[in-house]
């Protein structure tokens, strides 16, 4: 049985010059492939691709999946990236030799009934997928209708949604294979412009997911994983890491967990396997850690593990705003932590939203002052995006919000929506007069200078776009 597996990520990002977007290895579906393989052996073939580097524009989908010819079809979305998944569904439904179309990732996680109304794939699965994937994909081989399955759902003819009940989340994620790296060319994903949005240290670099699930509930975040947190052991996530050192010749990792640091033990034991086992690694977390839980020991120890990159989730640092995301932070705790991180060597970054539903312009001018006084050399703002489902999306319905947001290409991430409490022009002009401030203070330049020159003198890499386009 031929599956192909498609993840949507931007459509045609590898031939972008000279600034493409940010791409990561898809991660999710190498999952799926491995646990198909595990499972299901020589019964499957399985072909993985990423729209990012397998087509050049949203004309070519239809002729990319009919020269597959695949039984079945797994699509990989996240919600921004809706018309795309759109695409590769139609494309798939409208071949001859009708394939069975299944439709995974935080967007049919988040929204499936909106999902499968939209795609017209026949089958949806939520949170997590190894189990049901290989499931649904062991039925049709047996030549059976797809049965009721847990987290699986799909559209009555009436139009109703049904689902085989919650989904279900390993209990040992130590018992989940490892991703088949082997289907990817990591070398073609390591040229993209990556998730750290700075430059590399090593040539090859993979995403490295070694939790699952998060306990915390903030306001603007979408739940895939469960909220209870599920860390590998120490030794899986190491013995993972040796493997790609040793056969893919990849020494650098970006840590994708939504919480990696939620076991402070189970943290300072994958460092000190590194350092054991002697792994020449870099490290880095683009996708935030929770600093204000993080001690001085800790630090050090992830630079000596190799970590030389850190994101802190800031948010905001308006205490009012805080509370309105449910984000719990210890903003004195936090900034510590920045600062020794910077002391222990490492190049900060910290996540920004501005605009949350109902801020002001005292509450914006807050996060301004705390980011430029702190020891964050890149702070990575956004606008904030009430994305349907999660707790914000009602805060910014009182804050006039009226339908449900609708995606295309030019509203990425809905940035002009203007949910803040204040005129749009005056909140554009405060966020774009506040990151100049920021940027322009006399330490963060000398920083920077410092970071910028050990790139030129070779110490980093390629980062995917033009070594022109600084600040
Ligand atoms: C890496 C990453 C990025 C990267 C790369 C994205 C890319 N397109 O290549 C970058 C930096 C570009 C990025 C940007 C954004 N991201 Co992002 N990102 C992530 C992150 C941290 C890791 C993704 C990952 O690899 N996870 C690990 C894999 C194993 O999980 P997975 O892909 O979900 O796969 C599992 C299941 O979903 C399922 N599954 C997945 N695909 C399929 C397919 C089938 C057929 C089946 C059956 C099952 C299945 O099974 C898999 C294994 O269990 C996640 C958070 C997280 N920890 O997951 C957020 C996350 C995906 N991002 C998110 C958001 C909001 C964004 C932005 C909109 C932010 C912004 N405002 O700009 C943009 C949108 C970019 C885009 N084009 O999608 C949200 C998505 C919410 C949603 N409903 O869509 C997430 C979930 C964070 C969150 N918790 O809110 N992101
Ligand atoms: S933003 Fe991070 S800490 Fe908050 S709920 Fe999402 S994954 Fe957890």
């Amino acid at each position: 049985m031929r599956i192909l597996l498609v993840r949507t990520s931007p459509i045609g990002a590898a031939f972008r010059e000279p600034s493409p977007p940010a791409v990561t290895a898809p991660l999710g579906i190498l999952y799926l492939a491995a646990a198909l393989k595990e499972a299901l052996g020589d019964a499957v073939t399985v072909e993985i691709e990423s729209l990012s580097t397998a087509v050049r524009s949203p004309g070519e989908i239809p002729a990319f999946i009919a020269d597959r010819e695949p039984d079945v079809v797994g699509i990989s979305s996240s919600l921004v990236e809706e018309p795309d998944a759109i695409a590769v569904a139609r494309a798939a439904r409208a071949l001859a030799r009708e394939p069975l179309v299944v439709l995974g990732g935080p967007y049919p996680s988040c929204s499936p009934a909106r999902a499968l109304e939209r795609t017209g794939a026949h089958l949806a699965v939520i949170g997590e997928g190894e189990r049901a994937f290989v499931e649904i994909v062991r039925s049709r081989i047996g030549g059976g209708d797809v049965p009721s399955l847990p987290g699986v759902a799909s559209l009555e003819e009436s139009g109703e949604m049904v689902t085989g009940g919650p989904a279900e989340y390993a209990p040992d994620p130590d018992a989940i294979a490892f991703p088949a790296w082997d289907l990817i060319p990591i070398e073609t994903y390591s040229r993209m412009y990556n998730f750290n949005d700075i430059p590399l240290v090593r040539d090859l670099h993979v995403p490295l997911l070694t939790s699952r699930g998060c306990p915390y509930k903030c306001s603007f975040c979408h739940n895939i994983f469960g909220k209870k947190f599920r860390g590998r052991s120490p030794e899986n996530v190491v013995d993972e890491m040796e493997l790609l050192v040793e056969r893919f010749g990849v020494r650098e990792f970006h840590v994708v967990d939504d919480i990696f640091n939620a076991s402070a033990r189970r943290m300072e034991d994958i460092c000190r396997l590194v350092v054991d086992r002697k792994l020449d690694v870099s490290l880095a977390f683009p996708n935030g850690v929770r600093g204000d839980i993080m001690t001085k020991e800790q630090i050090e120890l992830l630079a000596r593990a190799g970590c030389y990159s850190i994101t802190f989730a800031l948010e905001s640092a308006s205490p009012r705003i805080l509370k309105r995301m449910n984000k719990r932070t210890n903003l004195e705790k936090l900034s510590r932590s920045v600062r020794l991180a910077s002391e222990a060597g490492m190049i900060t970054s910290c996540f920004i939203i501005f605009g949350y539903p109902g801020e002001t312009r005292e509450d914006l001018e807050a996060t301004i002052r705390w980011v430029r006084d702190s020891r964050v050399d890149f702070p990575r703002h956004s606008i904030a995006s009430p994305f349907p489902g999660t707790d914000m999306a009602d805060h910014a319905r009182g804050a006039g919000l009226e339908a449900e947001i609708e995606v295309d290409r030019s509203n990425y991430d809905w940035s002009n929506m203007g949910l803040a409490s204040m005129p749009h022009e005056e909140f554009r002009s405060l966020v774009r007069s506040g990151m100049r401030e920021i940027m322009q203070e006399p330490r963060r330049l000398a920083r920077l200078k410092d970071i910028w020159s050990r790139w030129d003198e070779g110490g980093m890499k390629y980062m995917g776009h033009s070594p022109d386009r600084r600040f």
